[in-house]
């Protein structure tokens, strides 16, 4: 088979990609909200905000989106949802199986590929290798990120000096998992405490962290396992109805707070 690719010269590739980064880039300076966190809860938030029109970027310190999504757990590619949850997934078109009586088991690569391309298709804008490095706080509000790309943090300390850039918005959401990085960011300045994750007990876990997803400082909503570490909920292992559920939550609550 013969093929004729169309004829560009090498710059022409590399400026496709800086003017179209740097035009998108210029547009979400401010955005309504800013999701830090492509794990389920932060591309589940940044979906279904995005859907609803409001104008989202999620920032991801990864090269990849998905965070713990990829592998269900124990380094096997099979997840689980528990009812009501696997609503979320058959929206998105994943096959599932129950298991057993309101459990549900999905391929994991399956189930986290087709959130990706939905939060992409919902018109959610996303950046990769960018990390969140603190907050924007003016008059008691949360009201934007400091970032770097990724890779900065990675270089020895003499040839790291690289100030951040800020990027601001109406609401931050806090989706950064177990670690709930934005959040530490407050605490560090006193402005709010963290509990600490719990120990594992799944029965418990699901239904507290969706009911926890909340405001929790001015500006700055927490979800998925970043509320398990604010209010020292129990942990929940490889399952995931909570995560999908609680960025559906967190992202309800920020389209309220806007006024959509
Ligand atoms: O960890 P992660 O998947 O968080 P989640 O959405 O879901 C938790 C579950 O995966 C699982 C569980 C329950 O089922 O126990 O662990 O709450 O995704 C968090 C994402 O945030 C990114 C990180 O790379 C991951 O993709 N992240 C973390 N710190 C930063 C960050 C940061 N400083 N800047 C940008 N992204």
């Amino acid at each position: 088979m013969n093929i004729s690719f169309a004829s560009v010269s090498e710059n022409q590739i590399t400026g496709a990609i800086v003017a179209e980064f740097a035009k998108e880039f210029e547009r979400y300076l401010e955005s309504e909200v800013i999701v830090v966190g492509g794990g389920p809860s932060g591309l589940m938030a940044a979906k279904e905000l995005a859907s609803s029109g409001v104008k989202v970027l999620l920032i991801e310190k990864n090269n990849y989106l998905g965070g713990g999504f990829w592998l269900g757990g124990f380094l096997m590619n099979k997840l689980t949802v528990r009812a009501p949850a696997q609503e979320c997934l058959e929206e998105l078109g994943v096959p599932l199986r129950e298991y057993t009586d309101g459990l549900f088991v999905a391929d994991a690569a399956h189930a986290c590929s087709k959130l990706i391309a939905a939060t992409c298709d919902s018109g959610a804008r996303i950046l990769n290798m960018v990390m969140l490095e603190d907050v924007v706080v003016h008059d008691d509000a949360v009201c934007g990120v400091v970032v770097n790309w990724t890779a900065v943090s990675t270089l020895p300390q003499p040839v790291a000096c690289v100030d951040p850039v800020s990027l601001e918005s109406h609401l931050v959401i806090d989706a950064t998992g177990h670690e709930a990085v934005v959040l530490k960011k407050l605490e560090a300045r006193k402005l709010l405490e963290t509990k600490g994750e719990g120990a594992m007990w799944v029965d418990k876990s699901e239904d507290l962290v969706v009911t926890r997803t909340s405001e929790l400082y001015p500006g700055l909503i927490v979800t998925g396992m970043a509320v398990s570490t604010a209010f020292g909920l129990p942990r929940m292992g490889p399952t995931f109805g909570a995560m999908l559920l609680s960025g559906r939550r967190a992202a309800e609550i920020a389209i309220d707070k806007l006024g959509h």
